[in-house]
């Protein structure tokens, strides 16, 4: 049905979370995007996926009734919202009666809502019984959370609102692309240089955003944490360290302080492949004004050393007294829609909503109140993401699974094994809005509602909680994920002794939205003073906002950090290996991430026309030398192999990227799917996976998919490995 009038509201994909008006919609797509100057963060800009967005919303391909698989064909055949309900919920229980809570696990997205993400923690803790509950933000900016909590205390992306930015005096920027993952957030860079700020871009590529930059550091993938450390060498040789900061407002500066010490600039230059000048002119740019501020994405933080890499920045940051200063920190752009509210309200295997830990007796207690429930019954933590699927199907893992809001058969790592895993479950039920790969799989697959079709609030990467509002009825086969959990609930309590469970459950967001606020109160991510018309009238609220009458906190750690002296932590990193290293079986390394059209696994984005059109497929980007070495052409199929398997993708002939590593982007399933190759070792503080550096080998591929490069001697991929 077409609205009447246009509502402001926000994208529904990444975590810049753009402003946006949707007006009626002509002919076929029933609302129109349009400019919406006022918001902020964003100021009417957009980027072609926000733009399209509408197209999914009428598209023939979205899901508008239940699956069930059949029996008798092995085929998901439609069926009706009881049925379904009724098959989940015994799917759900079966398990749980034969082997014990434990074996139904849940698995939610940075993409839901915040009112989703705290109703599927208390689903999995309350109508499951599950420890085993965790998330894909597991895969995203974990790395970087650790890292936030162990030094500052509190973990909240950004410490200052973007508008903060240009004004700084120096931005070092490692591992991000926003010039292709947030194209409206280039914006603030270009006024940084207007405004006579200079910019580093640490990537081993020379991206659209490392062009923009005024120094680009290109080191080898996986070695930014002997980056840092060799920057903060240089900082201390030079005598460029802030003493009264240090002393004020840190503790632990000798052990960083010799740590980074053992980290000298030629070292480094080894390592990194560097140069010791350009090491050099960093720190100075760095050094020379009075503020400056280190930003990190996913470059640096996915990988099995992500959380002291980030450490390591942060250190650079407090040894040069450039944190809890005005226009001066460091920061994580945060990249899921509600990548930043995912992580607070309790879909993370170890916590409850507020961000307060699960482990925390008194946190137990406050929140098992808000709940109706005993705090003895609450399970603890339970396994980390990769973990989850890992255990799937076996002898002592989850042989049920519910899944909202992601597809790890083509985002999670190595992920032929997670598919493997998944086929070994006894029940798979997922809810989406189309039919991903991971949906394909499912005994259960329920239509859920879009964006655009419910309300409810996210949490951008400042740490503003903004309204997402509804502006269409929604198909009438379709059920928001909130009312998919009132109707298991309803069918799970009765056989608990619950007979109303289900009114733990409710299905207004509003009212969900007001128990997460409850919930959260006295937790270091307190929602409590947030209501939905406050959020409208104020273009957002930063959280920590305890009380009604409370301003919001756009900046944190001005006058203290969030640790129980107030002060800072250094933390003493030392520079690793990554999990594997080039070798002569595999020379090469791989990265991986994203481009500008395709969003994730491509799941949404792969389904719009114009997207797709704009990024057909996966392709492998290769230095000059490397396909010469090769006998390759542009476009010509390549094969990569790590000892996970095998992918094949048209090589793409770059100067822009090191010629000792190749980069694919991983939003696509098949024959080109990135994660059939990368490796889930994990970080062991983050438990996030190393998306970002692997040893492959590349193999020229002939029309009929045979190899045709000169045998190296090298054994075939270890699939087992
Ligand atoms: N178009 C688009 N936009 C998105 C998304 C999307 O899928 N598509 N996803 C959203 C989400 S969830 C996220 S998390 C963000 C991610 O946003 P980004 O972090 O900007 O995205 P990536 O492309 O994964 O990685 C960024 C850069 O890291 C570089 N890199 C690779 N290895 C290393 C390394 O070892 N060290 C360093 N320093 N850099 C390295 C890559 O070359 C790449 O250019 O984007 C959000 N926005
Ligand atoms: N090789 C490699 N792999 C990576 C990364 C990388 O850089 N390299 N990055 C990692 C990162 S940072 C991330 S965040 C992950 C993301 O990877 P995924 O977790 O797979 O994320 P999406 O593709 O966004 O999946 C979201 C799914 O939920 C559906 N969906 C969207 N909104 C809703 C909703 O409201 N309710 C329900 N029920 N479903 C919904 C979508 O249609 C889609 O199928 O990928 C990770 N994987
Ligand atoms: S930058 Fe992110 S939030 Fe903005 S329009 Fe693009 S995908 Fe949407
Ligand atoms: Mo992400």
């Amino acid at each position: 049905m077409h609205p009447a009038t246009a509502t402001p509201t926000h994208c529904p994909y990444c975590a810049l979370q753009c402003g946006m008006n949707l007006a009626p919609g002509r002919g076929e797509s029933p609302l129109a995007v349009e400019e919406r100057a006022d918001f902020p963060v964003n100021r009417g800009a957009l980027c072609g996926k926000g733009r399209t967005a509408p197209a999914l919303l009428s598209s023939r391909v979205r899901l508008t009734e239940p699956l069930i698989r059949s029996h008798a064909t092995g085929r998901l055949e439609p069926a009706t919202w009881e049925e379904a309900l009724d098959t989940v919920a015994e799917g759900l229980d079966r398990n749980r009666r034969a082997h014990g809570a434990d074996a139904v696990a849940v698995f939610g997205g940075g993409g839901l809502t915040n009112e989703k993400a705290y109703a599927l923690g208390k689903f999995a803790r309350v109508a499951l019984g599950t420890s085993q509950i965790d998330y894909n933000g597991r895969f995203c900016m974990s790395s970087a959370a650790a890292a936030h909590q162990r030094a500052f205390g509190l973990d909240r992306g950004l410490p200052f609102p973007l508008a903060d930015v240009p004004r700084t005096g120096c931005v070092i920027l490692v591992g991000s692309n926003l010039a292709e993952t947030m194209p409206p957030a280039l914006r603030y860079l270009t006024e940084l240089k207007e405004n006579g700020g200079t910019l580093i871009v640490v990537d081993p590529r020379r991206t659209r955003t490392a062009e923009q930059a005024d120094l680009h550091l290109a080191p080898r993938p996986g070695t930014d944490l002997a980056l840092a450390l060799g920057l903060l060498h240089l900082v201390v040789a030079e005598g460029r360290t802030d003493e009264e900061f240090i002393a004020g407002r840190t503790t632990g500066w000798p052990a960083a302080r010799a740590a980074a010490m053992a980290h000298w600039p030629e070292h480094v230059e080894r390592v990194t492949g560097i140069p010791v000048p350009k090491l050099r002119e960093a720190v100075r740019m760095f050094c020379a004004p009075e503020s400056a501020m280190v930003l990190t994405a996913r470059g640096p933080e996915q990988q099995s050393k992500g959380t002291d890499t980030v450490g390591a920045w942060i250190n650079l940051c407090l040894a040069t007294g450039r944190a809890g200063r005005p226009l001066s920190g460091y920061g994580c752009l945060t990249g899921q829609g509600n990548g930043q509210g995912g992580r607070e309200h309790g879909q993370k295997a170890d916590q409850l909503p507020g961000y307060r830990k699960l482990t925390d007796p008194a946190a137990r207690a406050h929140v098992a109140e808000v709940w109706g429930v005993d705090p003895d019954t609450l399970p603890g933590p339970g396994r980390s993401a990769y973990e989850l699927l890992d255990a799937l199907g076996t002898d002592t893992g989850p042989r049920a699974l519910l899944l909202m809001g992601s597809n790890p058969v083509v985002s999670a790592p190595r992920a032929g094994h997670v598919e493997e895993r998944l086929r070994a479950l006894d029940f798979l039920a997922v809810a989406d809005v189309v039919l991903s790969e991971t949906a394909a799989m499912a005994d259960v697959v329920l239509p859920v509602t879009q964006w655009a079709e419910e309300t409810g609030t996210t949490t951008n990467l400042e740490g503003r909680v903004l309204l997402r509002r509804r502006a269409l009825t929604p198909p009438p086969g379709v059920r928001s994920d909130l009312d998919v959990l009132h109707g298991l609930a309803a069918r799970l309590g009765p056989g608990q002794g619950h007979p109303d469970l289900e009114k733990k459950f409710p299905t207004d967001p509003a009212e969900v939205f007001a128990e997460l606020g409850r919930a959260s109160a006295g937790g270091p991510a307190d929602y409590a003073g947030i209501d939905y018309g406050r959020i409208a009238r104020e273009d957002g609220v930063f959280w920590p906002c305890p009380t009604p009458g409370h301003p919001g906190t756009p900046r944190l750690f001005l006058d203290r950090f969030a640790t129980e002296d107030g002060r800072a932590r250094f933390v003493p990193v030392e520079h690793r290996a990554a999990g594997e290293e080039a070798d002569a079986a595999y020379p090469l390394l791989l990265t991986t991430g994203r481009v500008v059209a395709q969003y994730q696994s491509g799941a949404q984005t792969r389904r719009v026309d114009e997207l797709n059109a704009a990024a057909p497929g996966p392709f492998v980007e290769v230095h000059p030398r490397l396909a010469e070495s090769l006998g390759a052409v542009e476009g010509q199929p390549l094969a990569v192999v790590s000892r996970r398997g095998r992918a094949v993708a048209p090589a793409r002939i770059t100067d822009t990227i090191r010629a000792d590593t190749v980069f694919m982007p991983f939003h696509w399933p098949g024959e080109g799917r990135a994660n059939t190759l990368t490796n889930p070792a994990l970080d062991p503080v983050s438990r996030m996976p190393e998306f970002k550096v692997c040893a492959v080998r590349v193999e020229t591929v002939d029309a009929a998919g045979r190899d045709t490069t000169p045998s190296t001697g090298a054994e075939t991929a270890d699939a087992a490995a």
